[in-house]
Formats: C-alpha cells, sequence, structure tokens
C-alpha cells in the first residue's frame, strides 16, 4: 500500500510526477471543496508535500489528525507554523543546502544588475535611445564598496564568497555573531549605516516581519542599496516603494515579494529597482535537487529511518 500524502498545491513539475506515482497523492489546491477534501483524506493522510506560500497552521494539521510529516519543497518555511507542528508531534523537513550556490548566484546577480542598472540600460537601447539620445548614463561600480549581509547563514556565506570576488567589503548582522573574519554589526540599523548594499538572506519569521522598515532604509540612506532574496514580509514593503519614490535610496534589488505573485503596479513604473520573479533557486538542476531531497525525506520517513533535513 503506497502512503497517502496532501500535496498542498502544484510545483515542480518533475517532483510533482514522482510524489503522484510513489504515493497515493491528492492535491489541495484544486479541491473544489476544501472542508470537503480534508474530511474525506483525514482517517488515511500521514504525509503532506508542500510547495509555495499556502499557510499550514495548527486548523489545517488539526483536520488531518494522522498526519506526521510535512516535507517542503524549499529552503524557507515561513508557510509552516513550526511551533504548531512541534506542539502535534509532527516532523517538518525542508530543502537546504543544495540551492546556496543557485540562490547565492541569484544574489550576486541582483546586486551587480541593481547597482550597474544593466536591465535599465537594456531597456534604453531597446527603446531607440542610444542613437538618438547617446550613451546611457553612468552607473556606480561595486568594487570597493562594503556588501552588508542580514542573515550570515549558508546561502550568505555563499554570496560572500561571490561579493568578494568582485573586491567588495564584508560585513554582517546575525542574532548571534559567528565565528567569521567579517565585521559584526550589534544590529540591523547599524549594518545599514555601514553598508553600501545591504541584502537580506535571513529566514522570515514573526520576529522579522516588517524588520527592514524606515530606520533601517534612514540608516543605508541616499546613495545605499537595498536587495532583497529572503521573504517579501520582511521588508516593511509600502515604505520601500515610498523611499524609491522619494530616492531616499538609491535603489533596490527584489527577487521576493510580501503577496506573491502580486507585486504593486507602482514598483513597475520605477528607474532605480530591478525586479525578479522570486528565482532565486529557479535553475532545472536546483529545482531537480530540491525536490529529490523532499521525495528522500518522505520515503526515509515511511521507511522508520530518521529524516535527512529536519527543522522541527
Ligand atoms: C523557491 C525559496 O522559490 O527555498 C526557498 O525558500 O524561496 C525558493 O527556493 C520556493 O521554495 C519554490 O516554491
Amino acid at each position: 500500500m503506497k502512503p497517502e500524502l496532501i500535496i498542498t498545491a502544484r510545483g515542480h513539475a518533475g517532483t510533482m510526477a514522482t510524489l503522484q506515482s510513489d504515493f497515493n497523492s491528492h492535491l489541495l489546491s484544486e479541491a473544489p471543496d476544501r472542508d470537503a477534501f480534508l474530511r474525506q483524506h483525514a482517517p488515511t493522510v500521514r504525509a503532506m508535500a508542500t510547495f509555495g506560500p499556502m499557510p499550514v497552521d495548527g486548523k489545517l494539521m488539526d483536520a488531518l489528525p494522522k498526519l506526521e510529516i510535512i516535507s517542503n519543497f524549499g529552503v524557507g518555511v515561513d508557510a509552516i507554523n513550526l511551533d504548531d507542528a512541534k506542539k502535534r508531534k509532527i516532523i517538518v523537513t525542508n530543502t537546504p543546502d543544495v540551492l546556496n550556490d543557485c540562490v547565492a548566484d541569484t544574489a550576486l546577480a541582483l546586486v551587480l544588475n541593481t547597482v550597474r542598472k544593466f536591465p535599465q540600460s537594456e531597456i534604453y537601447l531597446r527603446g531607440g535611445n542610444w542613437a538618438s539620445r547617446g550613451p546611457y548614463p553612468l552607473a556606480t561600480s561595486i568594487g570597493g564598496k562594503t556588501l552588508g549581509i542580514l542573515g550570515l547563514g549558508r546561502i550568505g556565506e555563499a554570496i560572500a564568497k561571490r561579493a568578494l570576488a568582485c573586491g567588495m567589503k564584508i560585513r554582517y548582522h546575525n542574532r548571534k555573531r559567528k565565528d567569521v573574519a567579517y565585521p559584526y554589526d550589534p544590529d540591523p540599523v547599524a549594518l545599514a549605516k555601514n553598508s553600501d548594499v545591504l541584502i537580506i538572506v535571513m529566514p522570515a519569521s514573526a520576529e522579522t516581519n516588517r524588520l527592514v522598515g524606515a530606520k533601517v532604509l534612514d540608516a543605508l540612506g541616499p546613495d545605499g542599496y537595498l536587495v532583497n532574496i529572503a521573504r517579501g514580509s520582511i521588508v516593511d514593503e509600502p515604505v520601500l516603494l515610498r523611499y524609491l519614490q522619494e530616492k531616499k535610496i538609491a535603489g533596490a534589488g527584489l527577487d521576493v515579494f510580501a503577496d506573491e505573485p502580486r507585486v504593486p503596479p507602482e514598483f513597475f513604473t520605477l528607474d532605480n529597482a530591478v525586479l525578479f520573479p522570486h528565482v532565486g533557486s529557479a535553475t532545472a538542476e536546483t529545482r531537480k535537487a530540491m525536490g529529490d531531497l523532499q521525495i528522500e525525506n518522505l520515503r526515509l520517513h515511511f521507511a522508520g529511518k530518521p529524516v535527512k533535513t529536519r527543522v522541527v
């Protein structure tokens, strides 16, 4: 008998195909009647595979009393209420490390594109402006500038390596100081003050909600750039929008937004923002590796073995 599994929403196609062949899978997002769907599967479902931002809270867990494991596709587990899972002794797993290099590549690209304005310069060329109006205005160099990393974990370290290769200096802030050579700042405001480019890499949680707001952006100042590859919830998005419109910071590079896939259209009119549609880990190789790890955790659990990457 294949174990019964709920898949919260459609995700990476190859991973979905394997989940659907190895498990008795049921897709929650496409259920015409969510309550009836949950009632139908409550007696048998022992596992959940989560994709994307659909919230998984105590109420949903209680609707599935046989649930033993939630296996997330992605390193960030902010959509899952970890305290609720812990209380119910439900295992939660994620997909760390396999995406570090890919996300760090995206981070470096976003830093470069934001500060050097490459996307805007291409739009300028495609609009026929080069011949009619002359060269694109000069941008700013990243060499010699300081990259402040808000959240120096494994992805942050991979970003630091790349930024150092471009001649940037590194500083960081974490809740706890780490045993690393980079200078430490005791809080996000101090880090912003000491940085030319502030990059958000920390996990999202209740404590980090809207952590980057007016105070941090004021400290970054009119010559400073903000880059976010973590979660949109960490930034006070309306405040950031206003700071970009009023040029209170020099620019922003955003791979993540507060209410994905919806992005406030006011961002589209800004010349000082570079916007990516959450492509941090979006390569065929990395998404396959993430899916393989998500599935491996489920298989290990049902083989009675410890999972590989447990969060709680
Ligand atoms: C993915 C991510 O875009 O790992 C994460 O936390 O945000 C990304 O790698 C996401 O998990 C895809 O659903």
